[in-house]
């Protein structure tokens, strides 16, 4: 059974005993002589249900801890405790009800335990991983309280002990959310403890404090590739013959203009806002740059607001495909079409004849690959090589395929895979934000570039004349290509790790900029509060990252690349996967290496760009690396 089905089935589990035990507490009248056999059944009945679901819960959490700690601590730390003090208070109220004696006693208790284990299950849903102490006494007051009410009441306590415990109960109630709301007023945390606690103006203990924006591509050197990107609204018509309100940095399509390099030019992306409000900013995604560069508002610059500039240089030193996009409010600048491709060609050029760059979007109700929607057609030659840069611009995972000939997987977020082999009838799966190349050799017939998305937005490659027209779809029904265990080649040898960062993803009730929200959060935290993993330059980090919960989160490292050492336990044995967007599904567990040499203060984050807006977002912190940019603020920055 999955990970995933077995969180599911103890939350089941877990409400089922509290939700029956409940009922048997209600059930159980308060009067003895005149009790029917039918209300003592089905009280025991009752009990009887709760009290296996209980177990079942147990064995459940037993089952979770073998998948990993992050999956059953609190609910062995806070819910078992809970659990087992609800049933015990349960069982011998039971036996008094059913006895006759102390009926007002028995009842409290029953109820009692069945707020306790009511807690229980709510250990997993307020305080969660890695559990917190005064968390679970803050609920353990509160079953105190419930159930010294619940006395009041079944026993006629009259109406000043009734509002004694309501009151003390309320009280409790605002003042937890009250600290709740306070934690999330606190001042942000997202550079390293080091930094933060000597900050700018003095360096103790050795430490020097570098500011973000000193850590910049100096000028002049190699050939300069200069651009201009202006971003703006538009309207882009596609070939379906829809109009969609866009907002883009240039060209007519949906997707900005194709920023190509070549391997040794400097670099140079002159952006303007013209009328985007919210303000724009770019980050080159998988492409790792000065930490000063990464375009990142509120963490390596100010939002760029509309009549403003800002100037990106880098080095086109690391050959592959990359993405654009700004990261300022980005959740619905990029759905909305702030985004393009970044290719760097090697200094050689590109071994295929044709090559195309193929971001996969939605926009308007329309899939767009590339600059439009519907069937695009490509001509190639029989035996020409042909190489497609997938980019999976979306906020969900998306399968993509070549159908009609062999192809194999050159290249996965900008890094070439070694022995990489031909694969045919296979789906790719790319999460948000991932890349992957694919490479044939042209057949005499057509073939055809298909994602799950869209049965009608296609590219079709094609010797000049012929058709697919008699290709069946394939992509939803082939099986995926594990890239695990694809390709080959020796693990390279990064030395012992120095450094360590878990990343346990949820969702629970927090507050989140002042606002009660479900949210998206790492370690209990929500952005900006979530600790950074803190490293020093050199260091080697093993990074965990465990998903609790039921939504699939495709993480984002911004500045590196992080080779992939298992997925669940199982090793990755195909060739060295370096990737910068690790797509975590529910109740997965990836082990990462991570090479600490790109200092700076570098975001670390969920690219569905809805979850990093509610929250899940934090950083890898390098130590005396400070910024003087700010979430929110006068700029308005959403490092989202
Ligand atoms: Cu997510």
């Amino acid at each position: 059974m999955t990970t995933a089905a077995l969180l599911l089935l103890h939350a089941v589990a877990a409400l089922a005993g509290a939700g029956l035990w409940l009922a048997a507490g209600f059930t159980a009248g308060p009067n003895a002589d005149r009790r029917a056999r039918s209300e003592r059944m089905t009280v025991l009945a009752l009990a009887a249900g709760g009290t296996i679901a209980l177990l079942a819960a147990g064995v459940l959490t037993a089952l979770l801890a073998g998948r990993g700690w992050w999956f059953a601590g609190e609910k062995v730390t806070v819910g078992i405790p809970f659990q087992l003090m609800g049933l015990a208070a349960g069982v011998v109220g039971l036996a008094w009800w059913i006895r006759g004696i102390r009926i007002p006693s028995a009842r409290t208790l029953m109820l009692g335990g069945a707020w306790a284990m009511a807690a229980g299950v709510l250990a997993t849903w307020l305080v969660g991983y890695p559990p917190q102490p005064i968390a679970a006494a803050v609920l353990l007051v509160a079953v105190l309280l419930a159930t010294g009410l619940t006395w009041a009441l079944v026993a006629h306590r009259g109406r000043r002990a009734i509002a004694g415990f309501a009151g003390l109960l309320a009280v409790l109630l605002v003042a937890g959310l009250g600290w709740s709301w306070l934690s999330d007023m606190a001042a942000p945390s997202i550079e390293a403890s080091a930094a933060h606690a000597h900050g700018d103006a003095a360096p103790a203990g050795g430490v020097t404090s570098i500011p973000v924006t000193a850590l910049r591509t100096p000028a002049g050197g190699g050939e300069v590739h200069a651009v201009e990107m202006t971003a703006a609204r538009h309207e882009v018509t596609l070939a379906s013959g829809d109009t969609i309100e866009a907002w883009g940095f240039g060209g007519d399509g949906v997707a900005g203009p194709e920023l190509r390099a070549t391997e040794g030019d400097l670099v140079e992306v002159s952006l303007e806002n013209r009328d985007i409000d919210d303000g724009v900013t770019l980050h080159w995604h998988g492409y790792d740059v000065p930490n000063g560069e990464d375009g990142v508002a509120g963490v390596t610059q100010d939002s760029v607001a509309p009549g403003e500039r800002f100037t990106y240089r880098f080095v086109a030193d690391q050959p592959g495909t990359y993405w654009y996009h700004t990261h300022q409010a980005a959740s619905e600048g990029v759905r909305r079409g702030l985004y393009g491709m970044l290719v760097v060609e090697p200094r050689g050029g590109v071994a295929e004849s044709l090559d195309l760059a193929l971001p996969v979007h939605r926009i308007g109700g329309e899939v767009v690959i590339g600059a439009t929607d519907g069937s695009q057609s490509f001509d190639a030659a029989e035996g020409e090589t042909v190489r497609l840069r997938v980019a999976n611009t979306e906020r969900t995972p998306i399968r993509v395929t070549v159908a009609g000939t062999p192809f194999r997987v050159a290249a996965v977020d900008g890094r070439d895979i070694e022995g990489a082999t031909d694969v045919e009838h296979r789906s790719v799966r790319l999460g948000a934000g991932a890349r992957a190349d694919l490479v044939f050799t042209m057949p005499a017939t057509g073939v055809r570039f298909e994602t799950d998305l869209s049965e009608a937005s296609v590219v079709v490659i094609a010797p000049a004349g012929t058709t697919v027209d008699d290709l069946p779809s394939e992509v939803s029904d082939v099986p995926e290509l594990d890239l695990l265990s694809y390709g080959s080649g020796d693990r390279p040898d990064i030395g012992p790790f120095t450094a360590e960062g878990a990343l346990v993803l949820d969702r629970m009730p927090r507050f989140l900029g002042g606002v009660p929200s479900y949210a998206y959060t790492v370690n209990g935290e929500v952005f900006p509060h979530i600790a950074p993993i803190e490293v020093r330059e050199g260091d080697v980090v093993k990074i965990t990252i465990a998903n609790r919960g039921f939504d699939v989160h495709p993480m984002h490292v911004h500045g590196h690349h992080v080779l992939v050492l298992s997925r669940d336990g199982v090793p990755a044995t195909g060739a060295p996967l370096w990737l910068d967007t690790v797509d975590v599904r529910p109740g997965e567990v990836w082990e990462l290496a991570l090479v600490a040499d790109n200092p700076g203060i570098w975001m670390d984050h969920c690219h569905d760009l809805d979850h990093a807006a509610q929250g899940m977002m934090m950083t890898l912190a390098y130590d005396g690396i400070t910024t003087p940019f700010e979430h929110a603020g006068a700029h308005g920055n959403r490092p989202e």
